[in-house]
């Protein structure tokens, strides 16, 4: 944990959000600024700034649960992003992979977020 760190102060409750997965490594929650309905963020509680400040075992989770949260959004085609640096558009120091579900065609989505 980083005591500056917006997510790390999101994952100790101390900021609210609206989570939509949490596990013992692994928390995910809606973006406050959506590219789409549904664009979540998958983060490790484990702090560091980029893919390689971390241990294996936290980043081994993030994407079966980008996955997982893709799935619950209906959503046929979406978005797995994720920034490293300043250069490559990183604004929080925290990682974290972006989903970002696209509506599907004339139907928009039936998100149902996971049993927590
Ligand atoms: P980036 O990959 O670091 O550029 O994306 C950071 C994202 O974190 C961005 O989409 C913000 O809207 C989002 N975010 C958030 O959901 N809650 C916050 O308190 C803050 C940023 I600060």
């Amino acid at each position: 944990m980083a005591a500056s760190c917006i997510f790390c102060k999101i994952i100790k409750g101390e900021i609210p959000s609206m989570k939509v997965f949490e596990s013992e490594k692994t928390l995910a929650f809606l973006d406050i600024n959506p590219l789409s309905s549904g664009h979540a963020l998958v983060i490790p509680k484990y702090h560091g700034a980029t893919l390689t400040d971390i241990p294996d075992d936290s980043l081994s989770e993030l994407l079966p649960v980008a996955a997982k949260l893709a799935r619950a959004t209906g959503a046929e085609q979406y978005n797995i992003l994720q920034n490293n640096g300043e250069m490559a558009h990183q604004v929080v120091k925290h990682v974290h992979l972006h989903m970002i579900p696209k509506p599907n065609e004339n139907e928009g989505l039936g998100i149902s977020w996971p049993q927590q």
